[in-house]
């Protein structure tokens, strides 16, 4: 099922990531127990009073996607905070004798604000701190241990199969940690994934390539926030699009007001706002937009406006798996962007006036 790199040849870099996302995730999911080991050190949670996950751009929308999935697990609150939010308003998110955990996630290991946050919190509130890498870089060096997620490396700007290798990595470390035994759904997402990325493919290129929308909203709430500010942000990264990310319930607060035909809207909903799914849906094609509902189930809609994505049926254990579907999903925004961008003659692998890593001067 995992050949080494199911994508042709001639693929660029950016989607060649994409399309070995499940094969890295494998070797994510088989390095868990060396892992473990460093995870372990910062045990027991019960020593610290806040739990943070923070990153800057897509590492922190990772880090939005695993709090939730984290906090769940442990049965306690377990936070995610922009590392600029961190660094230079911490008062905001701890009290001061908060005695906080920290874990730092930058693909690249260089990223000035994560540092910044890690070494704050680490003067100011004896924090101890867990750096997430890919690239490895200098975040490790300011933090109390390291874990490298090499087996996802990236040559992309974007960040793209790392998302879903860490995210998966970060799901397995905080099962085996609190023992709320996932451990069977989370090890079947490689495969799941490997499953989506070919069988969404035509659907998600044909949307992707129809210029005659001009505008893409993403909406979820809880575990599905993280995904949705990710899959907006990979178009506006890749596609130069702007795109909008909302809470599901929130874009009903004015949003909404904006919507017009041409408009296509991506919601991921969640199980506690499924009562209200069909209501916000039709509130959405009443405008004449667009909608793309994306879920485990097939959720049958009159309007020829509204179309159902199924990825991974999964009824029975559909809560248990829920906080756990941005890894699934998260290939999606990553494919319709790379597909935008190349219909609009966009190279991915060289977005205009981004780099790799974003640096400050301190
Ligand atoms: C964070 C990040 C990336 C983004 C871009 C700029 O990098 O915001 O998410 O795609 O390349 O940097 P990192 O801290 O995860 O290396």
């Amino acid at each position: 099922m995992f050949e080494e790199d199911q994508a042709p040849l001639t693929l660029n870099i950016t989607l060649s990531e994409i399309y070995h996302q499940a094969n890295s995730c494998r070797q994510t999911v088989e390095r868990t127990r060396e892992r473990s080991r460093i995870f372990e050190r910062f045990l027991p949670f019960s020593n610290y009073t806040d739990i943070i996950v923070t990153g800057c751009g897509s590492s922190h929308h990772l880090a939005m996607c695993a709090a939730f999935a984290a906090g769940e697990m442990l049965n306690r609150p377990v936070v995610a905070v922009a590392s600029s939010e961190l660094a230079h308003f911490p008062e905001h998110y701890l009290s001061r004798d908060s005695k906080p955990l920290l874990i730092a996630i930058s693909r690249s290991g260089n990223t000035t604000e994560v540092k910044l946050a890690v070494e704050r919190l680490r003067t100011e509130y004896l924090a101890r701190s867990l750096a997430v890498t890919s690239d490895g870089g200098s975040v490790g060096s300011v933090c109390d241990a390291e874990i490298v997620f090499d087996e996802c490396l990236e040559r992309s700007i974007v960040m793209t199969q790392a998302f879903t290798c860490i995210l998966v990595g970060l799901y397995l470390l905080f099962d085996g940690a609190t023992g709320s035994s996932r451990v069977a759904e989370i090890t079947q997402l490689p495969g799941l994934i490997n499953d989506a990325v070919q069988s969404v493919e035509g659907e998600i290129r044909t949307l992707a390539e129809d210029l005659s929308i001009s505008r893409f909203f993403f909406l979820g709430s809880g575990p599905m926030k993280g995904l949705a500010d990710e899959c907006a942000l990979k178009l506006t990264e890749m596609a130069l699009e702007t795109a909008f990310s909302y809470r599901t319930l929130e874009f009903r607060h004015g949003p909404k007001a904006t919507l017009n035909s041409t408009d296509q809207v991506v919601v991921f909903p969640v199980q506690a706002e499924r009562p209200y799914l069909e209501t916000l849906v039709a509130e959405i094609t009443a405008t004449g937009a667009r909608v793309l509902v994306v879920d485990g189930q097939l959720l049958e809609f009159e309007d020829t406006r509204v179309e159902s994505l199924v990825i991974t049926q999964s009824k029975k254990d559909a809560a248990r798996f829920e906080s756990l579907r941005p890894a699934l999903y998260a290939h999606l925004g990553q494919l319709i962007a790379y597909w935008r961008a190349a219909a609009r003659d966009l190279n991915p692998d060289a977005p205009r006036h981004l780099a790799r890593t974003v640096l400050l001067n301190v």
